[in-house]
């Protein structure tokens, strides 16, 4: 089989246990995201969703002391001649596919936040399925404090993580909200000693790259589609996804595990 060999300036990718690491590596601006660094995102991680069989699981995280600060800032300074980016440009050329990449890759995704989540780096944590925090992380809505509104999603998850009051409280004050706090709020289920970070994301990642892939996926869509339906809608919904996880061989392995008394072997399948 042909070995896949990701070579990116920006993030390091490995990929061990049946999951891969992506580590944005950026250390000299936090991890700040600049176009290429979204591209080399993009480009990883449809080529990980590819890897059915190898890849089950991704984790998320950043190198240093941040896990990512939002929009790389030096990128969209005016040039000498005054002239300047028109921001809604760059986020639908960035923000909106590799927003939409994670939140519907067909993998599920931890997310190690591993130091400050600021902007759209608070977004891409957030936007994660499981999102365990270093004791020492802390996320932070920047986007007032440079005068724009909060983009790559994050009017979307945070309220729904937190509710309405306390999202624009966190988007109009732009005041950091710590590991323990943001527990409390509900933005993260985990929060670990920092040494602790890398080995609980992959203690998580390696039980999920074992487990019902099609099933992870179907009820991370069924949560996110969950919130702007009825419960009666949600019902269906429901019973449309087990219509098609029914057929699946992870469904028939799990059942027979069960009745065999023995630990199912999930294919992802
Ligand atoms: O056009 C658009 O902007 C559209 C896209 C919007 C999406 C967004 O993400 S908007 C939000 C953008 N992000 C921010 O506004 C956050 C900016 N950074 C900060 O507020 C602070 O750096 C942090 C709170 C994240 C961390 O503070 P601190 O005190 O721990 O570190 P620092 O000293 O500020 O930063 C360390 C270095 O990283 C510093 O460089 P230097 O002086 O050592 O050479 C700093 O300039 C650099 N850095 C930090 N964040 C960014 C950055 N460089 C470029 N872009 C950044 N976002």
């Amino acid at each position: 089989m042909e070995e896949t060999v990701f070579n990116y300036e920006n993030i390091e990718v490995s990929i061990q246990e049946g999951y891969a690491e992506v580590v944005l590596s950026r250390e000299k601006s936090l991890n700040s995201l600049n176009t290429e660094t979204h591209k080399e995102l993009l480009h990883c991680l449809a080529t990980l969703e590819g890897m059915r069989e190898g890849v089950r699981a991704l984790i998320l995280t950043g190198r240093g002391r941040a896990f990512c600060a939002g929009q790389d800032l030096e990128e969209v300074k005016p040039d000498p001649n005054g002239r300047q980016i028109r921001v809604g440009d760059l986020v639908r050329s960035n923000y909106v596919p590799l927003m939409q990449k994670v939140k519907d890759l067909q993998i599920p995704t931890v997310c190690a936040v591993n130091g400050v989540a600021a902007g759209a780096g608070a977004s891409l944590a957030l936007a994660c399925d499981v999102i365990i925090a270093a004791k020492s992380a802390r996320f932070l809505q920047a986007f007032s404090k440079i005068g724009l509104t909060p983009d790559s999603g994050g009017t979307w998850l945070l309220p729904r993580l937190v509710g309405r009051a306390r999202a624009l409280d966190q988007f109009f004050t732009a005041e950091a909200v710590d590991s323990t706090r943001a527990f409390e709020l509900g933005m993260v289920s985990r929060v670990v000693e920092d040494e602790r970070l890398t080995e609980e994301s992959r203690t998580v990642a390696r039980q999920l790259a074992k487990g019902p892939t099609m099933a992870y996926i179907a009820t991370r869509r069924a949560v996110d589609l969950g919130y702007s339906m009825s419960f009666s809608d949600s019902l269906i919904l429901e019973s449309l996804l087990q219509d098609h996880l029914g057929e699946s061989y992870d469904y028939r392995e799990g059942v027979a595990a069960f009745l065999e008394k023995r630990p199912a072997r999930f294919e992802g399948r």
